[in-house]
């Protein structure tokens, strides 16, 4: 007896229908959910060494874990920082520490002592799990703070070996969890701001692993006979949940490579008969590019996975021309948003016919909103504005930080991306621009307010603004405007030296441009679009 004359606002949907996802369980119960077919297949192999795990040795292997974290004090709501390149040891202390109902914080292991001590602070890390390229950045911040620190690759003073930790018992029970516990601590600076630490609970990520391996037709269609290649970064979260997460959960066999080498790739490819190749757009330019790397060198994969930075249609030709037997899609993901937002349909059991270019159709039990970024109305088909994503996979929050959440999961659910994208005809989406400041050098985040906030505690740098640059093999590199202070004479060099030794090498600055002042909006927001125009009127 009401009457509404309320226009339905425009939500985009899976074209795959929902499924029934238990999310109220705990991620490692769903992870093993299918121990009783997968016990005595290979889980986890590691590249360099060729050692092999069965998915009933991995699961004990976690237990173990769980109880050797638990002797050296982690327990329910603790953090444990995982400061490791890839390695079967990542996934035995990410699960060990699920059990626990304790949280796992990512990191870099070749990020800048600085860059660590801040993210180990703020997550409140209990312990740390590293290898030696690391040991030396974190051992002396950890003993004032009498934080453990564990090794995987050997034995330092006053460090606890890996091996030792693994002991012989097994947890006898997980802790209990509740769904919304938070499981996985990885670090995001979002639309805006310095890294922030992304709540993501059980809840989230059975929700987002759900969303791409599960169901009659799965929207990414991982199968036991599949081997995975663990190539790109564990603590990064495409790795950590589209590989790692949903390799387990669909029973497949995963590769870990440690580093990233065109040559070992083949090798192990060869090997081990890889059949999905999770890439980023730079490893498959180098691919597509490289006279050494044949279609016959790649004979075995048949899916070709890209994502975490744009892929033009150009560049996703070019390598199909050479993987001719392989589907070549992408997906869109954002650490905040679960991560997955959006798959391409070639990758379902039965697949769909999508176009190259496009990042993919938005998830299965899912909603997602293309909104004018000016007046927040939503907007119809094949037309740009800033993507929306609603559904249970997104995170709780950030980290003791409600006003960044405020600013970005709005009252109705919604999680505003800073993407600007659109849906065509066919559900397909493509993102054209970025609202928002992050800089994607290679797929790794780059945030420019932390490199400002480090330039202008230069004594001679009076303000300084950092943007993003094309680069045709990187994607985008950052690059630094800045004003002097009177008769200061610094140099280009200085200023570049002065970040280098501050910051993991693909946060370096590239160029520098001296001005006399940076544009800002009343309220002291940096123009950064301005700046950019100004990038691109000087360079061309
Ligand atoms: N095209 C253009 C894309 C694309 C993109 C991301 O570092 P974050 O927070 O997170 C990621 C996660 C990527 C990811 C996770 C799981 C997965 O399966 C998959 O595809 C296979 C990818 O990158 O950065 C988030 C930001 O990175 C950009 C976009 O700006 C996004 O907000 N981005 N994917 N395909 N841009």
């Amino acid at each position: 007896s009401v009457p509404v004359s309320e226009e339905k606002p425009v939500v985009f949907r899976s074209k795959l229908p929902d499924i029934e996802i238990n999310n109220s369980q705990s991620l490692q119960a769903y992870c093993f959910g299918k121990m009783g077919e997968v016990a005595a297949r290979p889980c986890l192999i590691d590249g360099q060494t060729g050692a092999s795990y069965t998915y009933a040795e991995v699961e004990s292997l976690t237990r173990r874990a769980a109880s050797g974290l638990r002797r050296m004090g982690v327990g329910k709501g603790d953090v444990v920082m995982n400061l490791l390149r890839n390695c079967p040891e990542f996934a035995f202390s990410f699960l060990g520490a699920a059990r626990l109902g304790a949280a796992t914080t990512t990191a870099n292991p070749f990020y800048t002592p600085h860059e660590i001590h801040r993210q180990a602070e703020a997550a409140g890390a209990r312990l740390i799990v590293t290898e030696a390229c690391a040991v030396e950045k974190v051992r002396g911040f950890a003993a004032e703070r009498g934080i453990p620190v564990v090794t995987v690759d050997g034995r330092f003073e006053g460090c606890v070996e890996f091996a030792e930790v693994i002991g012989a018992e097994e947890l006898e029970a997980d802790a209990d969890v509740h769904p919304d516990d938070v499981v996985a601590l990885p670090y995001s600076s979002g639309t805006t701001g310095l890294p922030k630490g992304v709540m993501l609970t059980h809840r989230s990520l059975i929700t987002s692993v759900a969303q791409q391996v599960d169901g009659e037709n799965p929207n990414l269609y991982f199968s036991k006979d599949d081997v995975l290649l663990c190539l790109l970064p564990l603590f990064h979260i495409y790795s950590l949940n589209s590989v790692l997460l949903a390799g387990l959960r669909a029973g497949s066999a995963i590769v870990i490579m440690r580093k990233f080498d065109l040559g070992a790739l083949v090798d192990l490819v060869r090997r081990h008969r890889i059949t999905i190749a999770p890439f980023v757009p730079p490893i498959v330019v180098e691919i597509a590019k490289s006279p050494r790397v044949t279609a016959d060198d790649l004979a075995s994969i048949r899916m070709v996975m890209s994502g975490a930075a744009p892929m033009g249609k150009d560049l996703q030709d070019a390598f199909m021309a050479k993987i001719p037997n392989a589907v070549l899609g992408q997906g869109y993901g954002m650490t905040e948003a679960g991560p997955v937002l959006a798959m391409c349909l070639a990758f379902a059991k039965e697949p769909f016919q999508v176009k190259s270019g496009s990042c993919g159709t938005v998830v299965r039990n899912a909603e997602l909103k293309i909104v004018d970024p000016d007046t927040g109305a939503a907007l119809g088909r094949n037309q740009p504005g800033e993507i929306l994503i609603r559904g249970e996979q997104i995170m709780k929050g950030y980290l003791n930080d409600p006003e960044s959440t405020k600013n970005t999961i709005d009252k109705d659910g919604w999680l505003h991306t800073g993407d600007i994208g659109y849906v065509d005809d066919d559900d397909e989406i493509f993102i054209v621009d970025r609202l928002k400041e992050i800089i994607k050098y290679k797929g790794f985040q780059v945030p420019p307010a932390e490199l400002e906030a480090l330039l202008i505690t230069h004594p001679e740098i009076k303000d300084a603004a950092v943007v993003s640059m094309k680069d045709d093999l990187a994607g985008e590199i950052p690059v630094a405007f800045i004003v002097r202070t009177e008769g200061s004479e610094l140099t280009e060099d200085e200023i570049k030296q002065f970040v280098a030794k501050e910051v993991v090498f693909y946060k370096k600055i590239h160029k520098v441009f001296f001005t006399d002042f940076i544009p800002k909006n009343p309220s002291g927001k940096i123009l950064r679009k301005d700046l950019r125009a100004r990038l691109a009127a000087a360079v061309h």
